[in-house]
């Protein structure tokens, strides 16, 4: 009570909302800095992890696109280096899901590369594979071609759709937004708490 008064004695008419103000205003600042600094962080992390570091795919044999009209012994995928050897993976089907692909892929060097041999029906046909970047990520995608003479090849089994399921994109990438994301969130929502809230139950 006696603080109010020479309070107002000293600073003039009503000092307090002001100071309340301030104080406000200033929480809102540290909170939107942090925010600004998570999302930068969040955007440079993505930004480095998909466009620098990836192993990419330069061409392969057939080309992606490409009129065929007899079947390719192998097909292949050469990347812009030297690929790891871990957990390769390569199918080629028809645009009903067999497999025209034989036996396991092989990584050399850049490149990958399947054993085909002869096709069936003229169609479409989709090169789907899955590689290890030298900087130890997993890179997969899609190519396809089109087979305009049939071939007289007997297929596969349906290819398990796991295999087949490039989203034309790498690994790493969603995981790394829901994370950030996360964090953000949960960060800034807490010390937005604590600054904001705390300040107007304190000021009551
Ligand atoms: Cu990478």
């Amino acid at each position: 009570m006696s603080t109010r008064i020479s309070e107002s004695v000293t600073a003039g008419e009503n000092p307090e909302p002001a100071e309340r103000r301030s104080v406000r205003r200033r929480g809102r600042r540290i909170v939107a800095g942090v925010l600004t600094g998570l999302l930068v962080t969040g955007f440079a992390l993505l930004g480095g992890g998909t466009a620098s570091a990836h192993s990419q795919a330069i061409g392969s044999v057939p080309e992606n696109g490409a009129q065929i009209d007899a079947s390719p012994a192998r097909v292949s995928v050469t990347f812009n280096e030297e690929l790891q050897t871990s957990f390769p993976s390569m199918t080629v089907t028809d645009k009903d899901g067999y497999l025209w692909s034989k036996g396991e892929p092989k990584v050399e060097g850049s490149t990958i590369s399947i054993e085909v041999g002869e096709l069936g029906a003229a169609g479409v046909y989709t090169i789907a594979y899955r590689v290890t970047s030298a900087d130890g990520h997993a890179v997969k995608d899609k190519r396809t071609f089109t087979l305009t003479k049939a071939g007289n090849g007997t297929p596969g089994p349906k290819a398990d759709s796991s295999a087949k399921s490039g989203d034309g994109g790498s690994d790493g990438g969603v995981p790394l937004w829901v994370f950030i994301v996360g964090a953000v969130v949960l960060f800034g929502g807490g010390l937005a708490f604590a600054l904001l809230g705390g300040r107007g139950k304190q000021s009551r």
